[in-house]
């Protein structure tokens, strides 16, 4: 029993992956049934306060309204069990981004509470330990435990132990820009953990998306390595149309994309046709991210700007590792 009520702050960043994931191959314990790579971004993040306290229960406010879905409790139970505290906790998290639309606000949202929960609760855990646990959070908040290029290893164990996210090389290797356009503040009606699972059991494309995956990651890894914008934007388009063909597949037919989500793609085509380097990829929302290679950033989003249907633009570079903070 740790008898101090410390308490903690963390900012983590949100991610983008470039190749997918998308299904589990065990769901409680949030195993990806697929490898992934992302990128964090610098100015999408999630700030959260973390104090142990002596109330009854946990309280939970994520931007202004309490979590009534008991996922944040049931986590903290973990930091619990494994720092052996029994105090309630009390957090509070903001995101400086529309919150359930997308934009990966689970990813930063786990990765934040991970690292402020752990401070509080006195774990001085690795990279690797935060992010297998935030893992059990959210799939691709292991991801956003790291900055700048991320993958997230599948791997085999039933315990999850070798499922975790380690960087690729820094934000500053290789400094990618990215345009978010965003279609819709609306909250998805469908939750990408309700979606995976449709996917994984009814789709008939599903054993083929987690048999070319492998292929896909290291193809990507090499882009990485070599700087090499063409090979790596063409890989996370059809890494994103891929997994958008499988939600498609399914038994009730995914469909996380506005009119204005299509016209951007269309947009996206049309400006490498004529010669700006830049590559489009859509996660479960209808908000599309134009990656552009460096210093094109400005140029593409004043192009989307003018996009029918597409309300604001957000401009990032690649951002840091989450960590905690005064
Ligand atoms: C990704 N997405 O790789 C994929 C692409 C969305 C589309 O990871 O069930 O919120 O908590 O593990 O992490 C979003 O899924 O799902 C996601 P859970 P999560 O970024």
């Amino acid at each position: 029993m740790n008898n101090e009520l410390r308490q903690s702050s963390a900012r983590a960043h949100a991610n983008i992956a470039l190749i997918k994931y998308w299904g589990k191959r065990n769901g409680p314990l949030n195993l990806p049934a697929v490898g992934s790579i992302s990128i964090t971004l610098a100015e999408l993040y999630t700030e959260t306060q973390f104090s142990w306290t002596v109330s009854e229960t946990d309280t939970a406010i994520l931007n202004d309204e309490p979590d009534e879905t008991g996922r944040i409790s049931r986590f903290v139970d973990l930091i619990r069990r494994r720092a052996d505290i029994d105090y309630s906790a009390a957090i509070s998290s903001v995101n400086n981004f529309p919150t359930g639309a997308g934009l990966a606000s689970s990813a930063s949202g786990f990765a934040a509470l991970t690292v402020a929960g752990c401070d509080a609760a006195n774990l001085n855990l690795s990279a690797r330990e935060l992010s297998i646990l935030a893992r059990q959070g959210s799939g691709s908040a292991a991801r956003s435990i790291d900055g700048g290029f991320v993958e997230m290893f599948r791997g085999v164990r039933a315990d999850g132990e070798d499922a975790f996210a380690t960087p690729l090389a820094d934000a500053d290797d290789w400094p990618l820009e990215v345009v978010v356009a965003i279609t819709t503040r609306a909250r998805k009606a469908i939750d990408s953990t309700t979606g995976m699972t449709d996917t994984a059991t009814r789709s008939d494309f599903f054993e083929a998306w987690v048999a070319n995956a492998d292929g896909d990651l290291d193809a990507a890894r090499e882009a990485i390595a070599a700087c090499d914008f063409d090979a790596l934007g063409a890989l996370a388009e059809r890494s994103c149309l891929k997994m958008h063909g499988l939600m498609l597949s399914t038994g009730n037919g995914l469909i996380y994309w506005s009119p204005a989500t299509v016209a951007t793609i269309h947009e996206i085509r049309k400006l490498r046709a004529d010669g700006m380097p830049v590559y489009f990829t859509i996660d479960a929302g209808p908000q599309v991210k134009a990656i552009c290679a460096p210093g094109y950033g400005e140029a593409v989003a004043e192009k989307l700007k003018t996009v029918p249907g597409v309300e604001a633009i957000q401009r990032t570079g690649l951002g840091p590792a989450a960590r905690v903070i005064e």
